[in-house]
């Protein structure tokens, strides 16, 4: 570096500091939106964005997921993706300070988070490789050469004696200071042009997976060969009382659950489910209408997630509609081990990489083991695994409910570890025997009197027998059970409650139909689901 050069650079005041950290957030825009237009063009799920969030996903530890889950709900994905932006802001102000002392490093810098983001997308476990890197490499290229472009309207000019004559385009402007003007011009075209570029990538993103909502909206499920018990309900289940939850769950209320940035879209039409693994002597591969084409049930199954806590959310019950899954693996030809089957481990895998592993022996026991493609009347909702899930009654849904299912593979729990396994949590996880107040919440102030209290309770496959309620340290009172629909299904209950003034704790718990009451023993979610009762405290004014 000359004399000349030295002096031309300068030292940084505010304003041209500011201006830096301008051009890297300009910069660092650029590159996002690029990369996320391009995305549309390669598949949502290779955006720089999704990519690194579902491998920051992967690799949370379980206690800090479930402390996000927690905290932000299903919102926990929305945070996330907040925060790698805010991150990515950062650098972006940090490499535009340096891009005024280091004008070729600074703007290379852009190149390194493009380089993760191309490592991210081509590493999970869904990618289609090369193509998948696309987004990042051509937003970090574009994101760069702007920079470089930016940092040299930023650059101080030469004295006036050192400008030759004939630069007309300086003429009335100060010597040696920069060019703001230029500066000004270059950065807020290119803001303009990527917010184009990112509102362009939303509406194109809105559209993508067409064709798999044309499917979605061309499919009218069939009648079920077999139907489910009532058309809504046995007589009894649901006592209608204000803040209880309906018997079955809505599906735009049903809890959702999984590790997806960008809800899969899967054409049916193109959909294939393959069959495979050991001890299948017919290995199979489906198509959806090879599923419309065989014997239709239709179930109410409660599904329940192992990161509910006691009194938590994640439950819900639906009217399945799909194939009895057994029937299918005893036609490729597999046996459950009790009839020395070598497989003791189902495994299903999605389209997004996620992998799920039942019991072999559970799934072909003769419960309602479902590949289930209609939920509550309707195809099965993008959110909830269309075209095709599985559900096993009473088992949780991280070892058995595995959405946007095209692969089932059959091999034993000592070969393969799937998805959840891998970060800790149990291999075989049935769904463990619990209850929960939905009515009065936490800290309601009733009216002294007849205060109806209500709730749900489940234990899948084994059927709810009793319910009980203690008010404070009383004795347990039994509660009121609607008629059982199936042990499949979770038992509403209600219990009228003479309600005293003062503040008072109300405890549920449930008796399975083993005769085992639900333990009082508290656990957390990890690594096969909480247990304890759920208590609730309210003022009686
Ligand atoms: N492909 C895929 N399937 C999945 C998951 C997932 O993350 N990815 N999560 C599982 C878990 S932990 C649960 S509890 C259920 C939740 O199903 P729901 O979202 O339809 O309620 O889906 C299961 N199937
Ligand atoms: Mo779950």
């Amino acid at each position: 570096m000359t004399d000349d050069d030295k002096k031309a650079r300068g030292p940084a005041g505010p304003v041209r500091l500011a201006a830096g950290a301008l051009a890297g957030l300009v910069s660092g825009f650029a590159a996002i939106a690029v990369a996320e237009l391009v995305s549309t063009a390669v598949r949502p799920q290779a955006g720089p964005v999704v990519a690194v969030g579902g491998a920051a996903i992967d690799r949370t530890p379980a206690a800090v997921k479930d402390w996000a889950v927690r905290n932000f709900g299903t919102g926990d994905k929305f945070v996330l993706q907040l925060g790698i932006l805010a991150v990515l802001a950062f650098f972006a102000v940090a490499l535009g300070i340096a891009v005024l002392r280091f004008r070729r490093a600074g703007a290379a810098g852009v190149l390194v988070f493009g380089a993760v983001g191309a490592a991210a997308a081509a590493t999970r476990p869904d990618t289609r490789g090369f193509t998948d890197t696309l987004p990042s490499l051509v937003g970090a290229g574009v994101g760069a050469v702007l920079l470089y472009v930016l940092a040299g309207r930023l650059e101080r000019r030469r004295p006036a004696t050192a400008a030759t004559p004939t630069t007309a385009a300086t003429a009335g402007e100060p010597a040696g200071d920069w060019d703001r003007r230029g500066f000004i011009a270059v950065a807020s075209a290119a803001a303009l042009a990527s917010t184009g570029a990112g509102v362009l990538g939303r509406s194109l993103s809105g559209s993508s997976g067409r064709g798999a909502v044309a499917s979605r909206d061309r499919l009218v499920l069939p009648a079920p060969a077999s139907p489910a018990p009532a058309p809504a309900g046995p007589p009894g289940v649901g006592p209608g009382i204000p803040g209880a939850v309906p018997f079955l769950t809505p599906n735009g209320s049903f809890y959702r659950v999984d590790t997806a940035l960008v809800v899969p879209k899967v054409d049916a039409t193109t959909w294939r489910l393959r069959v495979h693994g050991r001890g299948v002597t017919r290995p199979l591969t489906l198509s959806f209408d090879d599923l419309l084409g065989r014997e239709l049930i239709e179930r109410d199954i409660t599904l329940t997630c192992v990161s509910n806590e006691v009194g938590g959310p994640y439950v819900g019950n639906a009217r399945w509609i799909g194939v009895r899954l057994a029937d299918l693996l005893t036609e490729c030809g597999v046996k459950p081990p009790s009839r020395g089957g070598p497989a003791d481990q189902l495994v299903a895998r999605s389209v997004d990489g996620m992998t799920i592993g039942s019991p072999v022996e559970d799934v072909m026991d003769g419960r309602d083991a479902l590949l289930a493609l209609g939920m509550n009347g309707e195809p099965l909702p993008f959110d909830h695994g269309f075209p095709v899930r599985m559900v096993v009654p009473g088992l949780y849904g991280f070892v058995s409910a595995c959405k946007w299912i095209q692969d089932i593979e059959l091999t034993t729990f000592d070969a393969y570890d799937p998805y959840w396994v891998r970060r800790g949590w149990a291999r075989r996880a049935p769904v463990k025997t619990g209850s929960r107040i939905d009515t009065p919440k936490p800290f309601a102030r009733p009216e002294a009197g007849t205060v109806m209290v209500a709730g749900v309770a489940w234990a899948q496959h084994r059927g709810v027998d009793r319910v009980e309620i203690r008010v404070d340290d009383g004795p347990w009172q039994e509660a009121r059970l609607a008629a059982e629909d199936t042990r499949d299904t979770w038992r509403q209950w209600s219990f009228p409650w003479q309600a005293t003034r003062g503040g008072h704790s109300l405890t549920v718990r449930a008796t399975d139909r083993t005769g085992a009451v639900q333990t009082e023993r508290r656990a957390r979610t990890i690594p096969d689901g909480a247990s304890g009762w759920h208590s609730v405290v309210v003022t009686v004014d």
